[in-house]
Order: structure tokens, then C-alpha cells, then sequence
């Protein structure tokens, strides 16, 4: 072929390549019906190769976003729920000194994002990385890292994390677990002492202050399902009373230095999303969605694929669509 020619082809290929690109980084769904085989086999035990797995005409992921079982047929409720979340303690190295002893909010945002951006497992090293970035910009923006209330934490993912945060007043049982059903974890602020958690080594001269992150519920022994920041024994898959759990909820008082505020916690959401069956990936922020139209915008932004999550496609309706990201 003559070399100009060549040189057209691959202006053209590359045009269509730009056009349609699909990112290819995601977790496998062999039905298609919106959950990874991954989280079939693993979480909801459902069949990764038959996207309505107990055959009531509602495909597996649609069931779950909505509160029903994917295995019962009609609409029977999704009494239980255990999202895969890596678990980061406080103290991932078991020093409890320095910043490590007040790092219940850096754990908290760091197992979201090890979520959000599909990390299954996580090595106190990665851990304590990205806990140590959390340190350096609290200590730069408020010259400390010892305390950070709802407001903060909130800035600080919104800012600094591959995900989105909503501060959500006096939250309900039912709201938590409707994030859950989501595929959301929820980050909960705490005044620890209600917990009445023994593995939890607070200073009894403390604020008692304390947040962990929601991984799941469980309807029938009423419980809620946590990674505990703070227990050292049995923080992984932690379970909570509802009642107790809700009671406990306060938000840090910088006035009192206690943690007497209010009842608080932290809604969280991915920043890079799409649905099934479409290869087109927007990003949020607020109550808005940006199509991304190419590759080059992606990777220029320093995105990672693995940071794109399946979502619900209700859900994402509800975001006002505006301008495609730019580079
Ligand atoms: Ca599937
Ligand atoms: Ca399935
Ligand atoms: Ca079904």
C-alpha cells in the first residue's frame, strides 16, 4: 500500500476506535444483567450466567437496587446484604502512636476508596499510603489531623478520592440500608462509648469519638454490618444492634471537643460510573453527569479504569446531565 493511503487508514481507524471506545478495565458480567461474576459468586450468590437467576422476569442487579432477592421469585425482600470492602484498621500496623491512634476517619475514607476502586485486598503499605496523604492535607488546610467532624471528611473525599461524599443528617435504618442495596457503603460518625465495644481502646479522658465504615445489614438479627476502624480483634465484618447502632450516632463537636454532635454520617457515591450494556462512562459531582467522549480525555485526567463502577440506571437518571468533561 502506498504510504499516504496507509497514513489515511490509520487516521480513520483511529477516528472510529475514538468514537466507540469501550473501556475494557471492568469486572466481567457474563449474563449482562449489571452484576460482576465476581460479585454474584461472591456476595449475592447468584447465578453469573443467567441474569434473572430466579426466573420472576427482574434481572439479579435490578432486584438488588431496588430491595428485593434475586433468588426468592415475586417480591420477596432482600433481608441481607455483605458488600465486599477490604478492611483498614485504624492502626494498620498495630502502633498505636503518633497519628495512628486518631486515624478511625483516614481508615474510614481509605476502605471506601479501595472499594470504589475495585481493590479486593489491601497491604498495610498501600493502606498507610494513602492514610499518610489524608494526614498531609488536613495538616495543611486546618494544621492538624487529630479531629475531622462530617464537614471535613466530606472535603477531603470530595477533593482528594475517587469518590463523591453527601453529609446526610439524622439518617434512618432504612436509608442506610437503601445505600447498601446500592452498592453505596456509608461512612457513620460515632460517640464510641455507646458501642460498647471492649476491642475499641478509647482514653477514658477522650472525646470518644469514632467512625468506621457500613458494609452491609442483616434484617433478620437486625444488625448492621461493619468494618470497624477501631477494634483490633474483630473489626472486619463487625455487627451492630440497629438500635444501638443509630443511638451512637454523633458527629464531633469542635466547640466541646466531645463527640456530642449530631446525629450524622457520611452518604458516599462513585465519581466514574456507566450502565450495563453501554459503554458510555460519566463522571459526577453534585447532583450532575459529564459524558466522557474519548479515551484521551480519561487517561489525561489521570484516571484509572478500575475506578469505573456499574450503577443503577434509575440512579443515574436522576443526575441533570451537563457539558462533556474537556480535557
Ligand atoms: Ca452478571
Ligand atoms: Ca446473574
Ligand atoms: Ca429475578
Amino acid at each position: 500500500m502506498h504510504k499516504k493511503y496507509y497514513f489515511i487508514l490509520i487516521i480513520i481507524l483511529a477516528v472510529s476506535i475514538s468514537a466507540g471506545f469501550v473501556f475494557a478495565k471492568i469486572e466481567k458480567d457474563s449474563d449482562k444483567d449489571g452484576l460482576s461474576d465476581f460479585e454474584e459468586q461472591k456476595i449475592y450468590q447468584t447465578n453469573p450466567n443467567k441474569a434473572d437467576t430466579d426466573s420472576d422476569s427482574f434481572k439479579d442487579a435490578e432486584e438488588i437496587y431496588h430491595g428485593y432477592s434475586p433468588l426468592a421469585g415475586g417480591q420477596v425482600k432482600l433481608t441481607q446484604l455483605n458488600l465486599d470492602i477490604p478492611y483498614i484498621n485504624e492502626a494498620p500496623d498495630d502502633n498505636w502512636t503518633g497519628p495512628w491512634k486518631n486515624a478511625c476517619e483516614e481508615a474510614s475514607l481509605a476502605m471506601v476508596e479501595k472499594y470504589y476502586t475495585g481493590v479486593k485486598q489491601v497491604t498495610i503499605k498501600e493502606a498507610k499510603i494513602f492514610m499518610m496523604v489524608m494526614f498531609s492535607k488536613q495538616n495543611k488546610i486546618w494544621g492538624s489531623n487529630a479531629d475531622a467532624d462530617a464537614y471535613r471528611m466530606a472535603k477531603l473525599i470530595n477533593d482528594y478520592t475517587s469518590y463523591n461524599a453527601v453529609i446526610k443528617d439524622n439518617p434512618t435504618t432504612e436509608q442506610i440500608v437503601k445505600e447498601l442495596q446500592q452498592k453505596r457503603p456509608v461512612i457513620t460518625l460515632h460517640y464510641g462509648k455507646t458501642l460498647q465495644n471492649k476491642n475499641i481502646p478509647f482514653l477514658a479522658t477522650g472525646s470518644y469519638y469514632h467512625t468506621m465504615v457500613v458494609i452491609g445489614y442483616d434484617d433478620a438479627k437486625k444488625e448492621f454490618i461493619v468494618n470497624d476502624t477501631g477494634d483490633r480483634k474483630t473489626g472486619k465484618n463487625h455487627r451492630y444492634a440497629y438500635d444501638l447502632f443509630i443511638d451512637s450516632l454523633h458527629d464531633f463537636d469542635f466547640k466541646t471537643r466531645k463527640a456530642n454532635g449530631p446525629s450524622r454520617v457520611i452518604f458516599t457515591y462513585p465519581m466514574l460510573v456507566k450502565i450495563t450494556n453501554s459503554p458510555k462512562v460519566y463522571y459526577l459531582h453534585d447532583k450532575e453527569k459529564q459524558y466522557i467522549p474519548n479515551e484521551q480525555i480519561f487517561k489525561a485526567k489521570g484516571w484509572k479504569w478500575e475506578a469505573v463502577n456499574v450503577v443503577d440506571q434509575d440512579w443515574l437518571d436522576s443526575f441533570k446531565q451537563s457539558e462533556d468533561i474537556k480535557i
